[in-house]
């Protein structure tokens, strides 16, 4: 029997790092044979029914991972119906812990606890590079995610 999990990866706007997240993390999970649901969200509602942004899709196409979302603010009834939700930064894990529900059952973390503890940089006033930083980051924090709550035994060999 295998676990299925769900989880919510956040950041400010949902146009960047989620959805970039997002991507990676499904990608990561398919390629080791993982159960998981992923969705992203922002803590702001600046951005709702935006596609990702353009440094983020042409990242992810570089690494021909797909990448498809469209913007959408936290809601309550997501720490009701995801079981992980994953904060890009500090200020994003402060804002979520805000609108948390009493009767949540969402794990909240900062995604980084799972490695190392660092927040994913917000790379939005920066270039190119600053995307294929936390590309890379957030491929880091997906094997390091899925070791933890599918054990180490499940990474894939090249
Ligand atoms: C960002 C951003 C990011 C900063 N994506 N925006 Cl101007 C603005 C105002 C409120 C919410 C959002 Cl979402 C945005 C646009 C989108 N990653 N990062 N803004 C940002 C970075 C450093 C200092 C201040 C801000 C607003």
């Amino acid at each position: 029997m295998s676990t299925s999990i769900s989880v919510l990866v956040v950041c400010l706007g949902n146009i960047c790092r989620s959805p970039l997240g997002e991507a990676v993390l499904k990608h990561v999970a398919k390629e080791r044979g993982l159960d998981v649901t992923v969705d992203s969200a922002g803590t702001s509602r600046y951005h709702i029914g935006e596609d990702p942004d353009d440094r983020s899709v042409s990242v992810c196409k570089s690494h021909n991972v797909p990448i498809k979302h469209s913007a959408r603010q936290v809601t309550q009834e997501d720490f009701r119906r995801f079981d992980y939700i994953l904060a890009a930064d500090e200020a994003n894990l402060r804002d979520l812990t805000r609108v948390q529900p009493k009767d949540g059952k969402a794990e909240l973390r900062l995604w980084g606890s799972y490695l190392d503890n660092r927040a994913i940089p917000d790379p939005y006033y920066g270039g190119l590079n600053g995307f294929e930083e936390v590309y890379k980051q957030c491929e880091n924090l997906s094997n390091a995610f899925l070791d933890k709550i599918f054990g180490a035994s499940t990474q894939s060999v090249e």
